[in-house]
């Protein structure tokens, strides 16, 4: 390995970089795709993905789909989801806009402090009559307290929908992520660990909650002659599927690669006084999409943004997920009526985060490097 430097970086770094396969192989793909003319509804790169992911994720429901928000909005649509839905603050926009835009009231609880996922105590506080699911998100691929949201919709006879978008692969003991739950979401955007470029997958539980979502996503045309449902459509093109044939078959090498760069992170920054390392939680697989740390704000000096901003120089850009909160959106100020939001955990904890460059073709050296910068930085 060449010599630590606390140099800027010739060429930005991003947060992440999409995994890429050899341009011959989608090529070839491409071509069958040329040949065949067909580029959507259910053709053969579709087809062959969605048996690929089925086994992969060891699952029998799945659906695949343009991107994950449309994923999640069948989801919605499929449970026929109305009045309250509880969700966390601390998660992407998308999130939160599928509950809303299916005509429910998103209701936020607060997060766990460790996990930085939907803490179900608080969940517990919020329900309603009018509280029709709980929408629990896997943060950074960390596992939500699955058991415990689900003893909180069986006691209520909630539905419970995972968004997975960063938990692609993810299993806590020998459980894929997705046998949890009514339905569960995954991402396949180009800044997933598993990506389609654009794209995304439901898997759901029940087979007929399946024939709902496949109604939904293809304009609710049962067949020729017949349209039993409003729908929209979300499908996945065979552009996409193609790619996604291409990359899961390089997921292994580059979860490996990301493995070794979580463990320089690891090492590189443990022991600093003010900075969280990742939540290592036990008996899970963990999903390698981001790596995320924390830091208090104690100073100008020592703080998330002072932080961020300082590696904006050195051509380092990390990002704030998931700063602001939900919450705080212009669009969602008056939604909860008279009920104040309380979510102070999660209030916190949108300061203190800053997820890292993460993705198996940065170099070895250059996490050593942004490590090195890193402990400057908060140590100058
Ligand atoms: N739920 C959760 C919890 C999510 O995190 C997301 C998406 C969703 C739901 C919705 O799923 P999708 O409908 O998207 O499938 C990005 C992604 O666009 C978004 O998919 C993702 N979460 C979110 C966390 O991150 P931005 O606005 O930060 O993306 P952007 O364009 O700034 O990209 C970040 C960096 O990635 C860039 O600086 C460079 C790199 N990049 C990006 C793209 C698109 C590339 O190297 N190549 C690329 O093609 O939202």
């Amino acid at each position: 390995m060449s010599r630590l430097n606390l140099s800027a970086f010739e060429k930005p770094i991003y947060v992440t970089r999409p995994m890429m396969p050899e341009l011959k192989d989608y090529n070839t793909r491409l071509e069958g795709i040329w040949n065949r003319g067909v580029f959507s509804n259910n053709g053969p790169e579709h087809n062959i993905l969605e048996n690929s992911l089925k086994e992969y994720l060891r699952v029998e429901n799945i659906s695949l789909f343009n991107n994950g928000m449309s994923a999640l909005i069948s989801a919605m649509f499929a449970f026929k989801i109305s009045g309250e839905v509880i969700v966390t603050p601390f998660t992407f926009s998308g999130t939160v806009h599928a509950i809303t835009l299916c005509g429910a009231t998103p209701v936020f609880a607060d997060i766990d402090p460790v996990s930085m996922n939907i803490d179900p105590t608080s969940v517990n506080d919020l329900v309603t009559d009018k509280t029709t699911a709980i929408l629990g998100v896997h943060v950074y691929g960390n596992a939500c307290d699955v058991y415990g949201l689900q003893r909180i919709a069986d006691r209520y006879g909630l539905r419970l929908i995972f968004d997975a978008a960063h938990a692609f692969g993810k299993k806590i003991g020998d459980k894929p992520i997705s046998s949890f739950g009514d339905a569960t979401m995954f991402s396949f955007h180009a800044t997933k660990l598993f990506h389609t470029g654009e794209g995304g997958a439901l898997v759901v539980k029940s087979p007929e909650i399946k024939q709902a979502v496949e109604l939904f996503k293809n304009f609710g045309i049962q067949n020729e002659d017949s349209v039993t449902a409003a729908g929209f459509n979300g499908k996945m093109s065979e552009i996409q599927a193609a790619l996604g044939n291409c990359n899961i078959l390089n997921l292994e090498s580059e979860k490996s690669l990301r493995t070794s760069i979580m463990n320089i992170y690891s090492e590189q920054l443990s022991g600093i006084d003010g900075l969280t390392l990742p939540p290592i939680m036990h008996k899970e697989i963990d999903s390698l999409q981001y790596y995320c740390i924390r830091i208090e704000n104690r100073s100008d000096n020592f703080s998330r943004d002072h932080l961020y901003n300082q590696l904006k120089k050195y051509n380092i850009f990390a990002r704030k997920y998931f700063y602001p909160l939900c919450s705080d959106y212009a669009c969602y100020q008056d939604l909860n009526g008279k009920r104040k939001i309380n979510v102070p955990i999660a209030e916190k904890v949108s300061k203190e985060v800053l997820c890292l460059p993460f993705y198996g073709s940065l170099s070895q050296n250059d996490a050593l490097q942004i490590s090195e910068i890193i402990k400057y930085i908060l140590t100058k």
